[in-house]
């Protein structure tokens, strides 16, 4: 980074000086060229609460003053005091005074869609194009694509800073949409081994969800408070919404998910008690939701069919941040906020059908299900008690509450393994991995393939025969088990793996995977 000479000399003149620390002004001569003047980012990510809120404690200033080995980021401890890091750190952490306006004209202004992408015809690779698994890497924001047979790195390419959530297949599996919390959207092709495109479809992102036809890619902002629709074609914006609740107050959005049968995007949020319901039918059958409720709809924006999402606003009796569907998207079961139970309500009517047990604050974002006697149950783990919830999904009652070494943060199973995998993500016990009978409902075998390094977060292959387990650490790996014998049978150094998606498994929503 080259930094003109004055400031250099005003920096190194300040170290010994008595001169006050100005965070403003620091920012103004060390991270702005980077991070960009209003802390949105650049080159660099944006340096807002919503993002540094995850790096706890002391980190914010420790990377300040050392900076970030294998990026562009440098350390400023030659430039800046202690306290000067400190006060600076602190500024980081305060709210911006304003967000700026992030609509269709900005959006669209970020667009890039590369110049040397050239769309092919057939994959440039012999792999099943079915069995092709993405791995996550966060310690150098990347993702390697896996050939599911081999386990062979066919690909690796850079994504935005600190990718979240799941990346998201078109519904032929040749496209992949994976999002930064700094609200960037990467378009990748698979078959061509290329990025398409990127776009910023928010300032500070949660998650994105696909809908059925391949045809619209939702984006849950939290900054603004909007729900962005992209067409996946190419990147552009199809509507952004103001998400403001039945009164009128604004809301973040928690997260967006894809309904295919009721061809419509779920939205969880953050600041109204209310589920929402996005239609992107080219028909909106109002009849789908029944009972009187067309007085909840609402058309926004143009009224031409194909970029009309009309929307419908369910109350609810508290704020839901996380929510799991039943297979048949009729039933969505959310958590409460206070994290001590949650409800099932009814998207046919509307209405909440059931109260569930849930102390711990589930995770239910990475819930799965599977058949249990003549039932199916859905479990999940706790983000804050040591349990994983195993819950009748026609009675809604608590089958069974499995205690573990720690609470979790990942489940995971196949339709053709008798297990399921399940995290201790938190905790001494985190390089702890479960593994759980689906009939009996015990854990079978507690396994620490590398004692004091976290594993977590689980995928298979497409016939369920290997699980690809993440050592999620900075030189860490990713392991492949044979799913049967629980054997490793290949290692694979990643850094700082975390979520790994096959294509298959997503594309046909497999029940033991997060959807
Ligand atoms: Fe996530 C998925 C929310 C913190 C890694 N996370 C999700 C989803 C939600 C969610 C709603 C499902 C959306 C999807 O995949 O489309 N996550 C939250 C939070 O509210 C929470 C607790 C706090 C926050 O700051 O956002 C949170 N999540 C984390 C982390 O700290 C993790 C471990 C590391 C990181 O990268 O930020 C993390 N979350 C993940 C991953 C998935 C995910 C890897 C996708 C799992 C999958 O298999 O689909």
């Amino acid at each position: 980074m080259i930094r003109p000479l004055f400031f250099a000399l005003a920096a190194t003149l300040s170290l010994t000086s008595t001169v006050q620390a100005d965070p403003r002004a620091d920012y103004v001569d060390f991270c702005a060229d980077c991070h960009d003047a209003n802390r949105l980012g650049g080159t660099g990510p944006a340096l807002i609460p919503q993002t540094l809120k995850r790096m706890r404690g002391p980190k914010v200033a420790a990377v300040i003053r050392d900076g970030r080995v294998t990026t562009q980021m440098p350390g400023f401890s030659d430039d800046l005091t202690e306290d000067r890091i400190a006060a600076l750190a602190d500024y980081l952490k305060t709210p911006l005074e304003a967000v700026p306006p992030w609509g269709t004209e900005q959006i669209m202004a970020s667009r890039v869609m590369d110049d040397d992408y050239d769309s092919v015809d057939a994959p440039v690779w012999a792999s099943d194009p079915m069995n092709i698994t993405l791995a996550v890497e966060t310690g150098d924001h990347s993702v390697s694509v896996l050939d599911g047979d081999t386990f062979e790195v066919l690909d690796r390419f850079a994504t935005p800073f600190a990718v979240h959530g799941g990346p998201k297949f078109d519904p032929t599996g040749r496209f992949v949409f994976i999002m930064s919390r700094d609200g960037w959207v990467q378009k990748y092709d698979i078959w061509a081994l290329k990025q398409v495109g990127r776009v910023r479809a928010g300032l500070n992102s949660r998650n994105i969800a696909m809908s059925g036809d391949g045809k619209w890619l939702a984006v849950a902002n939290y900054l603004p408070n909007t729900l962005t629709i992209l067409s996946t074609e190419d990147l552009s914006v199809a509507e952004v919404h103001d998400v403001k609740g039945k009164d009128g107050t604004p809301s973040r959005v928690s997260a967006v998910y894809q309904a295919p049968p009721r061809e419509s995007f779920v939205l969880a949020l953050k600041d109204v008690p209310e589920i929402w319901e996005v239609s992107y039918s080219e028909t909106p059958n109002l009849a789908i939701f029944a009972g009187g409720l067309a007085h909840d709809w609402r058309i926004e924006g143009p009224v031409a069919q194909d970029t009309a999402f009309p929307i419908r606003k369910i109350t609810t009796p508290d704020y839901l941040d996380d929510f799991f569907f039943d297979q048949s998207y009729e039933h969505v079961m959310g958590a409460s906020r206070k994290g001590t139970d949650g409800l099932v309500v009814d998207l046919v009517i509307g209405q909440k059908v059931a109260d569930l047990e849930l102390a711990g604050m589930p995770h239910l974002g990475s819930g799965i299900t599977w058949k249990y006697k003549d039932t199916t149950v859905m479990a999940t783990p706790h983000l804050k008690e040591a349990v994983i919830s195993v819950i009748d999904m026609q009675t809604w009652e608590t089958v069974k509450t499995i205690p573990t070494e720690g609470p979790g943060f990942f489940m995971r199973s196949h339709e053709n393994s008798k297990y399921v995998w399940a995290d201790v993500f938190f905790g001494p016990n985190r390089d702890v991995m479960h593994i759980i009978d689906k009939e009996t409902l015990e854990i079978v075998k507690s396994m620490r393939p590398v004692p004091g390094a976290t594993v977590a977060h689980v995928e298979f292959t497409k016939d369920g025969s290997h699980a690809l387990v993440s050592v999620w650490e900075d030189e860490g790996e990713v392991l492949i088990y044979n799913a049967e014998t629980l054997e490793i049978v290949k290692r694979l150094p990643m850094r700082k793996p975390s979520g790994k998606y096959n294509v298959w498994n997503k594309i046909t929503f497999s029940e033991g995977t997060s959807h």
